[in-house]
C-alpha cells in the first residue's frame, strides 16, 4: 500500500486528476514549488519538499530535491533490516512512489536561435536523478516518468489495495531508464554539434558523437536470409507518414524484406501528386503508374514488368478501392500498402490472409539522417530531398520538348531517383516503359531496360528516358535513341557533355538538363 508519493513534473498534463485520485487513496504528496503551487491552488492537499527536507530550494530552483530526505526515502530496501533502522535513525520517511518528468530540453535546442545559456538551464539535474534512483529501486518503488501511464497504473492500484505488481513497476523502471538515456543522448549530442567560437554559436548537424534513439518495434524470424537473425526499429521521433509508423490490418508478421521494400515502394510512391501506384521487387520499382483512379494507376505499374511484380510490394499514394482490391487480389502480392482501404477493399482482401495489408497515413515526414552501415562504422547524411522543378531544368539539345514530352520526362525523372543507380528509366503516358537498375555500367542499365520492354510487350518508340546520373560517353545515349526514345533527361556535368549533347542533335531527339544528380545505392 503505498503511502507517499513525490511528485514534480514540468509537463503538467494529467496530473491534477491524477493526484486528487492519490489523495483519495490516501496517499501523502510532496512536491516541489511549480507542482507544489498547481496543486495547492486547486484545492489538493500537498506538503512541499522544502517543508519535507527543511531546506529551501536554492540556487535558482537548481537544488530542489537534491537532498538525502528525498534519495533516501526513494533508495532505502524496504527488505533490509540496516537500510530501515538507518531511516528511522535519521528521521526519513519512506517515498512509494515518484511522480517525474523533466526541464523540456529537447523542445528548448529545437530553436535553433535557442543561447547555450537557455539550453544549460533547461538540463535537469535533480529530475533524473530522482527517476533513476526510483527505477534502481523499483521493486519497492513506483516510478513515473509519462503522463499517458497514469491512467493505467491508477486503475491498478485501484484494483490493488494501492498496490502495483512486480511486472508493472520493473516495466515503468525500463521505461525510465530509456527516458534518461535519451535526454542524456540528446544532451551530448547537443554540446558536439555546439562550432569551436567561444560562444558556441555554430551548430552542426553533425555531432562529433552520435546519440540515436530506437525502440524495438518487432523481432523476425529472420533477417535478409534465414540464417540471419533481424529485428526492426522504430526512430522514436517518427511522426505520421513514415513507414515504422503502419498499421497492419490483416496478414502474416512483415519479414525483414518485406519492410525494406516497402519502403522503398513507401518512399517512391509520396513523392508524386497525382494518384500513383508502385511495385517495387528487390528495393527497386519493377513498375510505376499514375493515373485517373488507383485501378488505372496499378494496371500501368504492372504492365511495365508482370514477371518481377510476382510477389512483389504494391504501394498507392490515395485510398485503394474496391475494384483496385479486387485487380491486385488477382496477383500474387506480399504487401499492400496505402494511406486507406475503403471497406469494400478490406472485405476483398480478407478472402487472401497471406497478403499483409497495410494502412500508413500520408505525412511527409522524413528522415533527418539517411544512415549506410560499413565495417566499423555509419556513414550519415542528408535525405535525398531535392525534387527540381521545370524552372530548374535547361534545354541543352536544339530540338525543345512538347508538352507531353516534358510530361513524361519529369515523370521519368521522378522514378529513376528511386531506381538503384546505375538507373536508366522509359516511360511513356503515365507509366514506366523499362527498368534498369543496379549495373555497375550506364550502358548495360540501358540495355537491359530495352530488353525488359521488349519482353513485356511493350514499345519505345516515342518514350522518354531518365538516367539518374551523367552519360558518361554517348554510347548510354545511342542504345536508348536506337531503341525508340526520342526524349531524354539527365543531370549533364560530364566531361564529354558536349560529345553527349551532340549525338543527341545528331540523333534529333530533345535533351534536357536537370543539374541535379540522384545516385541511389
Ligand atoms: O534544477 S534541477 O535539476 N534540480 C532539482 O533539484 C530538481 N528537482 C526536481 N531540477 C529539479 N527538478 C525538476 O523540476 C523536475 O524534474 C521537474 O521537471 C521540475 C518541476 O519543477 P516545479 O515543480 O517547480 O515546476
Amino acid at each position: 500500500m503505498i503511502k507517499q508519493a513525490l511528485i514534480s513534473v514540468s509537463d503538467k498534463t494529467g496530473i491534477l486528476e491524477f493526484s486528487r485520485e492519490l489523495v483519495a487513496l490516501g496517499v501523502n504528496i510532496l512536491s516541489t514549488g511549480g507542482t507544489a503551487k498547481l496543486l495547492a491552488d486547486n484545492g489538493i492537499k500537498v506538503t512541499e519538499v522544502a517543508d519535507h527536507t527543511g531546506f529551501p530550494e536554492m540556487l535558482d530552483g537548481r537544488v530542489k530535491t537534491l537532498h538525502p530526505k528525498v534519495h533516501g526515502g526513494i533508495l532505502a530496501r524496504r527488505d533490509f533490516p540496516e537500510h530501515v533502522n538507518a531511516l528511522a535513525e535519521h528521521q526519513i520517511p519512506l517515498i512509494d512512489m515518484v511522480v517525474v518528468n523533466l526541464y523540456p530540453f529537447q523542445k528548448t535546442i529545437a530553436n535553433d536561435q535557442c543561447a547555450l545559456e537557455d539550453a544549460i538551464e533547461n538540463i535537469d539535474i535533480g529530475g533524473p536523478a530522482m527517476l533513476r534512483s526510483s527505477a534502481k529501486n523499483h521493486k519497492d518503488v513506483i516510478v513515473l516518468c509519462d503522463p499517458s501511464d497514469y491512467a493505467t497504473v491508477l486503475a491498478e492500484l485501484k484494483a490493488n489495495q494501492g498496490e502495483a505488481c512486480y511486472e508493472t513497476k520493473f516495466t515503468l523502471a525500463k521505461k525510465v531508464f530509456a527516458h534518461t538515456a535519451q535526454y542524456d543522448g540528446a544532451i551530448t549530442n547537443y554540446f558536439t554539434s555546439l562550432g569551436a567560437d567561444k560562444e558556441h554559436e555554430t551548430r552542426s548537424a553533425y555531432p562529433t558523437t552520435l546519440n540515436l534513439h530506437f525502440e524495438k518495434v518487432q523481432e523476425m524470424r529472420y533477417g535478409e536470409n534465414p540464417h540471419q537473425s533481424a529485428a526492426f526499429y522504430r526512430d522514436i521521433h517518427a511522426t505520421e507518414g513514415a513507414l515504422a509508423n503502419y498499421r497492419q490490418l490483416q496478414g502474416k508478421e512483415l519479414s525483414f524484406n518485406n519492410i525494406a521494400d516497402a519502403d522503398a515502394a513507401w518512399e517512391c510512391v509520396k513523392s508524386f501528386d497525382e494518384t500513383a501506384c508502385v511495385i517495387v521487387k528487390h528495393a527497386n520499382p519493377c513498375g510505376v503508374g499514375v493515373g485517373l483512379t488507383t485501378l488505372e494507376a496499378y494496371s500501368k505499374a504492372l504492365q511495365t514488368d508482370p514477371t518481377s511484380a510476382f510477389g512483389g510490394i504494391i504501394a498507392f499514394n490515395y485510398e485503394v478501392d474496391g475494384n483496385t482490391a479486387e485487380a491486385v487480389a488477382k496477383q500474387f502480392v506480399e504487401v499492400v500498402i496505402a494511406p486507406s482501404f475503403t471497406d469494400q477493399a478490406k472485405q476483398i482482401f480478407t478472402n487472401k490472409q497471406n497478403v499483409r495489408v497495410l494502412e500508413i497515413a500520408l505525412g511527409h515526414q522524413r528522415n533527418t539522417h539517411d544512415l549506410k552501415r560499413v565495417g566499423g562504422g555509419l556513414l550519415v547524411q542528408a535525405p535525398d530531398a531535392k525534387n527540381v522543378t521545370l524552372a530548374e531544368i535547361k534545354v541543352a539539345s536544339k530540338k525543345q520538348p512538347t508538352p507531353q514530352q516534358l510530361q513524361d520526362l519529369m515523370f521519368a525523372w521522378r522514378v529513376a531517383k528511386f531506381v538503384k543507380s546505375n538507373a536508366i528509366v522509359f516511360c511513356g503516358n503515365g507509366m514506366t516503359l523499362g527498368v534498369g537498375a543496379g549495373q555497375m555500367s550506364r550502358v548495360d542499365s540501358a540495355r537491359i531496360a530495352s530488353i525488359k520492354a521488349q519482353h513485356a510487350g511493350l514499345s519505345l518508340v516515342g518514350s522518354a528516358v531518365a538516367s539518374d546520373a551523367f552519360f558518361p560517353f554517348r554510347d548510354g545515349l545511342d542504345v536508348v535513341v536506337n531503341a525508340g526514345a526520342t526524349c531524354v533527361i539527365q543531370p549533364g556535368g560530364s566531361m564529354r557533355d558536349q560529345e553527349v549533347i551532340d549525338a543527341a542533335d545528331e540523333q534529333g531527339i530533345v535533351m534536357l538538363l536537370t543539374g541535379v544528380r540522384h545516385f541511389r545505392h
